[in-house]
C-alpha cells in the first residue's frame, strides 16, 4: 500500500520565552533573559509547515499545551485561585512559575517515539509519549501530549499508543529526537535506529562528563519493547559523550536520517564505524552514510548552526531535500560544506532555508519542531483531518496567531495573569479550528 512520512509541527504557544531551563542546551543559556515574539515565533513555525505543504508534503499540526500549567503549580502547593497561584509562585519560586510557563511542547521531536505499521509485531503504528524527566519544564509535557496524540490518532484498529515511561532518571526518554527509521521506501519494513546518551544502571558505561545524557540505553530498549520492533531490524547506538558535553543534548542536533541515508557529523556515535556497519548489515548494501569530517564542519559549528538538525525529505522524483535554518547561511564553514554537498553523488540534491530564529534562540530548529509519522493510505484516511496542513488551514491560523499572541514576552511577563487567560482563550478556539475535543484540563470562564 501506498504510504507517506508525514511531519506534525508543533506550533509554538503564545508564551514562547527564553527563561535558560535547558542546562547542557547552549542557545538556551545563552538566550536567557532575553525578549521573546511569541508572535513571530507561531509565524515563523507556520512559514514553514505552509512551504512544505506547498511543496507536495505531508504536513500536519500538533497543538500547544496551556501554560503557565496551572494543574502543575497546583500539584506544587501553590493554591488559591488561579490567579493566586501564579502571583505565589512568581513571589516564592520564580524558577517554577518559568518551567511552568515554558512553551516547549513547541518541539514536536520530542512529544514521542513514533514505529510505523511496517516495523511493528501487531502491524499498528506506535506512540509512545516521552517521559523528558531531565527537565522539570518538559517532565509536564506528556500527560496532555499524550491527550493530544489519541485525538490526532483516533482508531485502534491502526494505531497503538503507550503511557510515559516511569518517570525517573534511569528511564529519561526524549522521544523521536533520538531515534530515526531508515527504509527503502516508505510502508516497507525497515530499520529502526535509538539512540542513548548513557545507562540507566550500568556505570561502567561511558558518560558525558559536563552536561546530562537526557535518554538512557534502557528507555530505548524499552520503547522498542512496547512497540514490537523486530531485533534484526533495530538498532542500538550510544551518543558520543563527547559531544554532548559539546552541547549536544539530542542525537537530532549530530545526525538526521531519512530513507536509505544517514547524514551524520563524523563524531555522533560511540564507535561510530561499528554503528554504521550494523545500520548497514540489517538494512542492505543501499544504505548510504553521509558522514561529515570534523575538518570540514567543527562540532562547535554544527551545533550552533544546526545543520544535522534539519529535516530530510524525499520529493516526489525520489531525491532529497535537505530543510536547513537560516543560522547554516551565515556560517561561513556550514554553508561552504553544504555549497559542496550539493555536487556530491548523494541523493541529496537541493537545500531549502527557513527562518526560525525564535525557536532556535532556544535550541530548536527545523527538526525538533517536528514529528514524523509515517503513514499509508489506510491510517492517513483515519488521521483527524482538522490537524493536516490546507490552504484553508493556513489562513485560519495565521488569523489566530495574529489575534491572541503578544509579540514580546519577558521573564516578568509570565507573572500576568492575563497572559494565562490569553492562553487559555486561544487554545479554546483552536481545539475547535482543530477538531481536538477535550484535551485541555482548563474550563473557560
Ligand atoms: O529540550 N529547549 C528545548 C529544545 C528542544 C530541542 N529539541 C530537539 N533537539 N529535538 C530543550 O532543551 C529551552 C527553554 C528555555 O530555556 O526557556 C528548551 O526547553
Amino acid at each position: 500500500m501506498n504510504a507517506h512520512e508525514f511531519n506534525f509541527d508543533g506550533l509554538v504557544g503564545p508564551t514562547h520565552n527564553y527563561s535558560g531551563l535547558s542546562f547542557g542546551n547552549i542557545a538556551s543559556k545563552n538566550n536567557s533573559g532575553a525578549i521573546a515574539n511569541p508572535k513571530l515565533a507561531a509565524l515563523q513555525g507556520l512559514a514553514k509547515m505552509k512551504a512544505l505543504h506547498d511543496r507536495g508534503f505531508k504536513q500536519g499540526v500538533l497543538a500547544p499545551h496551556e501554560r503557565p500549567d496551572i494543574a502543575t503549580l497546583r500539584s506544587l502547593g501553590f493554591a488559591g485561585t488561579d490567579i493566586a497561584v501564579i502571583q505565589a509562585a512568581a513571589e516564592q519560586a520564580p524558577m517554577l512559575l518559568s518551567g511552568a510557563a515554558s512553551a516547549s511542547p513547541m518541539w514536536a521531536a520530542n512529544a514521542a517515539t513514533v514505529s510505523p505499521s511496517a516495523n511493528t509485531l501487531d502491524g499498528r503504528v506506535h506512540f509512545t509519549a516521552a517521559n523528558l524527566n531531565n527537565k522539570f519544564h518538559r517532565s509536564i509535557e506528556h500527560p496532555t501530549t499524550s491527550r493530544i496524540l489519541k485525538s490526532m490518532f483516533a482508531h485502534d484498529v491502526y494505531f497503538a499508543h503507550h503511557a510515559a515511561l516511569p518517570n525517573c532518571p534511569q528511564m529519561g526518554d526524549e522521544g523521536a529526537a533520538n531515534h530515526t527509521r531508515f527504509c527503502a521506501r516508505y510502508g516497507a519494513p525497515g530499520v529502526e535506529l535509538f539512540v542513548y546518551g548513557a545507562s540507566g544502571f550500568d556505570m561502567a558505561v561511558a558518560a558525558p562528563k559536563r552536561f546530562p545524557a537526557r535518554q538512557t540505553r534502557e528507555a530505548s530498549l524499552a520503547v522498542a519493547r512496547l512497540h514490537g520492533l523486530n531485533e534484526t531490524r533495530t538498532v542500538f547506538a550510544q551518543q558520543n559523550p563527547d559531544v554532548i558535553d559539546a552541547g549536544v543534548f539530542h542525537n537530532d542536533v549530530i545526525a538526521v536520517g531519512n530513507g536509505k541515508v544517514l547524514f551524520c557529523h563524523e563524531h555522533a556515535f560511540l564507535n561510530q564505524q561499528k554503528v554504521i556497519g550494523e545500520i548497514a548489515q540489517k538494512f542492505g548494501p543501499e544504505f548510504v552514510a553521509i558522514e561529515v569530517s570534523d575538518e570540514e564542519v567543527r562540532v562547535r559549528d554544527a551545533v550552533s548552526s544546526y545543520l544535522f538538525n534539519s529535516q530530510l525529505l524525499t520529493r516526489a522524483d525520489g531525491d532529497m531535500l535537505l530543510v536547513v535554518p537560516d543560522e547554516c547561511r551565515t556560517n561561513a564553514s556550514v554553508w561552504a560544506y553544504l555549497q559542496k554537498l550539493l555536487l556530491l553523488d548523494t541523493p541529496i540534491k537541493e537545500l531549502l532555508v527557513f527562518d526560525l530564529r525564535e525557536s532556535m534562540r532556544n535550541g530548536g530548529g527545523p527538526a525538533c519542531l517536528r514529528l514524523r509519522v509515517e503513514l499509508n493510505e489506510a491510517e492517513a484516511s483515519v488521521v483527524n483531518p482538522g490537524v493536516l496542513m490546507s490552504d484553508a488551514l493556513y489562513p485560519t491560523l495565521i488569523a489566530w496567531v495574529e489575534k491572541h499572541y503578544r509579540d514580546q514576552v519577558g521573564e516578568k511577563d509570565l507573572a500576568d495573569p492575563a497572559l494565562l487567560m490569553e492562553c487559555r482563550t486561544a487554545l479554546d478556539e483552536l481545539s475547535r479550528i482543530l477538531g481536538l475535543g477535550n484535551v485541555y484540563p482548563f474550563q473557560l470562564i
